[in-house]
């Protein structure tokens, strides 16, 4: 774990590990040396569909499905991919949850653990859970609901964590503002390594 985060690898929990591992962060384990998951899936697809299961209660639902559509919209910007919003089962089901939630990756309460997204792939494969025992919004308070599931979005299209600091795949949460958000070029290259850029 020093190692991904490039910090001094001591084996022992100094004082800058600490700090690391006290910051809110997504739940999908870190793997040194890959960019994309083990064996690097991804969609043979460039349409996929989306489906918002159920609503936190923190931010009204507009808002909350207007960070979801942005957060996609920063990946098919420079893809290939279009993702279209479903009522039925979809690709990506996204849900909010609390603890335990029935794929044995449990949530932990506030803090610690946001969210966590699955690698592309049948069932599970894509969905995006986020802990309800975080309170989201659309500002800079609390969780930014929009920031968390662009990171999530990235996981559900195939990249792992980035040991890049400032990358969108990186694994701590830090607020940025949304409305002046870029997608940094080593999550672009990431992606675009695995469907191509966008054309037209
Ligand atoms: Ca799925
Ligand atoms: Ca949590
Ligand atoms: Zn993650
Ligand atoms: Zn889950």
């Amino acid at each position: 774990m020093q190692e991904f985060f490039h910090l001094s690898v001591t084996g022992v929990i100094d004082i800058e590990t600490q700090d690391v591992m006290d910051q809110p962060r997504c739940g999908v384990p870190d793997v040194l040396g890959y960019s994309t998951f083990p064996g690097s899936p991804s969609w043979n697809k460039d349409s996929l569909t989306y489906r918002i299961n159920n609503y936190t209660p923190d931010m009204p639902r507009d808002q909350v499905e207007r960070a979801i559509a942005r957060a996609l919209q920063v990946w098919s910007d420079v893809t290939p991919l279009r993702f279209s919003r479903t009522t039925g089962p979809a690709d990506i089901e996204i849900h909010f949850a609390s603890g335990d939630h029935g794929d044995y990756s449990p949530f932990d309460g506030e803090g610690g653990t946001l969210a966590h997204a699955y690698a592309p792939g049948s069932g599970s494969g894509g969905d995006a859970h986020f802990d309800e025992d975080e309170t989201w919004s659309e500002t800079n308070n609390e969780i930014n609901l929009f920031l968390v599931a662009a990171h999530e979005f990235g996981h559900s299209l195939g990249l792992g964590h980035s040991n890049v600091r400032g990358s969108l795949m990186y694994p701590t949460y830090k607020y940025q503002n949304p409305n002046t958000f870029r997608l940094p070029s080593d999550d672009r290259r990431g992606i675009q390594r695995l469907y191509g850029r966008r054309t037209n």
